[in-house]
């Protein structure tokens, strides 16, 4: 069985929430927001990849440069450049979309950058600033409508990249699950959960449906699925390694080699049930064989496993932020901190 990193790397598609925070209680109509997104490396090649979606999906325009690349070309930091209506002491979460699918659409001012050995300039029409090239994140100086400002004004937007993750495609960890109902809740009493428990009197289940489907009509109650993987030293060495759970309706302890490694039971059973999860498993496996035991409570409805179980990788972004200082809606000045 070939490690992780032997499979193919597609490229993936991903979004960026992109937070925007007016704090100071005016409204903000077609505020400049110029912000400095990281990106891992291998993530984004193609600035064109790149576009900006609003809370309902629909797209506005954006202005995209690179302003740093890694070793193997792709780009580190990109300057993306747009403008948002806000309302006072409110917060909007823009979405920035990327991906090789994603195709940007041409907006209609350009955004001019000069670049220069030490330091970039941008200019947005309005408002223009320089980047030194050694601290991206950081604008060093600043002007709106050809006048320079120093100072932050008298009140500001904030915009965040939030820290956040992105997986990558995944490969199912097993296609042979086998299935017990436990409506009196005994099974870890009994030791459901452990490696040695012997489970082949289990009837065998898909992991890509409700039990439901699967010969368990009008169940509702603790169920548990167990299965076997295999594992390499290249994998139990791999710090990203996760597994990556579609969704499980509602609730799952997930319990590897006897231990409990992970789950969904806090997030509320109104969203667990279609809600990905992914569990961490650095350090618990074993190179050879695992056994992967998953407890499940269903209160209502349909229930189990439902949208697979795969291997994945999980690549951590950075946080970031700009801070926006502004003395009107037609006055800007901005730093950007990260
Ligand atoms: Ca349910």
């Amino acid at each position: 069985m070939p490690g992780l990193r032997d499979w193919p790397r597609p490229q993936m598609d991903g979004v960026i929430p992109l937070p925007i925070e007016e704090p100071d209680g005016i409204t903000r109509r077609g505020f400049p927001v110029t912000q400095g997104v990281p990106f891992p490396r291998g993530i984004l090649r193609d600035v064109n990849r790149v576009r900006l979606l609003d809370e309902d999906g629909r797209e506005s325009d954006l202005q995209a440069r690179p302003l740093a690349h890694w070793p193997d070309g792709s780009i580190k930091w990109l300057l993306v450049d747009f403008q948002v209506d806000v309302a006072a002491k409110r917060t909007r979460t823009c979405r920035l979309e990327y991906g090789p699918a994603v195709q940007r659409r041409e907006p209609k001012a350009k955004l001019a950058v000069r670049q220069e050995p030490d330091r970039i300039e941008v200019n947005t029409g309005p408002l223009r600033f320089v980047v030194q090239r050694q601290t991206f994140g950081v604008i060093n100086e600043a002007w709106l409508n050809g006048q320079k400002i120093l100072d932050g004004g008298d009140s500001f937007v904030h915009v965040r990249v939030e820290p956040h993750k992105r997986l990558a495609n995944g490969r199912a960890v097993s296609d042979q699950w086998r299935f017990q109902l436990d409506p009196k809740d005994e099974g870890l009493a009994k030791g459901w959960h452990k490696p040695s428990f012997d489970d082949s009197q289990w009837l065998p289940i898909r992991v890509d449906n409700f039990w439901e489907v699967q010969g368990h009509d009008g169940y509702d109650g603790i169920a548990w699925y167990r299965t076997r993987v295999q594992c390499t030293k290249e994998m139990s060495e791999q710090a990203n390694l996760v597994l990556h759970f579609g969704a499980v309706d509602e609730h799952a302890w997930v319990y590897l080699n006897g231990e409990l490694v992970g789950g969904n039971w806090e997030v509320p059973a109104e969203r667990a049930w279609k809600t990905p999860f992914d569990v961490r498993v650095q350090g618990k496996l074993k190179v050879g064989e695992n056994v992967l035991a998953v407890r499940v409570h269903d209160e209502k409805n349909a229930g189990g496993i439902w949208r697979g179980v795969e291997w994945s990788e999980l690549t951590e972004f950075p946080a970031t932020a700009g801070r926006y200082a502004a003395s009107g809606d037609k006055d800007a000045t901005l730093t950007m901190e990260t």
